[in-house]
């Protein structure tokens, strides 16, 4: 089980409280898919990824990036279970969509980005970007749990 500092949950909330899933969520999976363009394979369904512009304004990717968020979301609300939390989503990525499980970093890396350039460098200080580095990391590895 992972320990958290008061801080660290603190922090975890304080900023989740800061942003916005629906902002956030879209702005992150656009990112993911441009400057990691493999990640586009899962994506075959969703329309037109051929070009940054396209991708951004694409409507299918802002609701998958909302519901990514909705899923941090019960990480956030789950911080002392969130690898039971994950099991099943686990195993969906896994078994059903069989997305490789490096990409899960890489999008926590965008998620990240995003929201340091949205809270700016007063509020995404280094002990923010700490907790949050540590909640995206085991938010990742709860995701890996049930590859096999
Ligand atoms: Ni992911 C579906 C959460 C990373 C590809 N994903 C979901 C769902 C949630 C979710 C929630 C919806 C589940 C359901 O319908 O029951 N995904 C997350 C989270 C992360 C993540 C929290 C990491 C932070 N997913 C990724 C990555 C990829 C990915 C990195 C591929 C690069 N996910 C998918 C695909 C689907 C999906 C594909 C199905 C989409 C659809 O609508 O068909």
């Amino acid at each position: 089980m992972v320990d958290w500092t008061d801080a660290e949950r603190s922090a975890i909330v304080g900023l989740w409280g800061k942003i916005s899933a629906d902002e956030i969520g879209p702005q992150a999976l656009a990112r993911c898919l441009i400057v990691f363009p493999w990640t586009q394979r899962y994506f075959s369904s969703f329309g037109n990824l051929s070009t940054p512009a396209a991708i951004a304004g694409n409507p299918n990717v802002a609701k998958h990036g909302r519901t990514v968020m909705n899923g941090l979301d019960r990480a956030v609300r789950n911080l002392d279970d969130i690898k039971n939390t994950y099991a099943p989503l686990s195993v969906m990525h896994s078994e059903k969509l069989h997305v490789d499980p490096d990409n899960f970093r890489v999008l926590a890396e965008c998620i990240t980005v995003c929201v340091a350039a949205k809270l700016g460098p007063v509020v995404f200080n280094a002990d923010a970007q700490e907790a949050f580095q540590k909640f995206l990391s085991v938010v990742v590895s709860a995701l890996g749990r049930q590859y096999h």
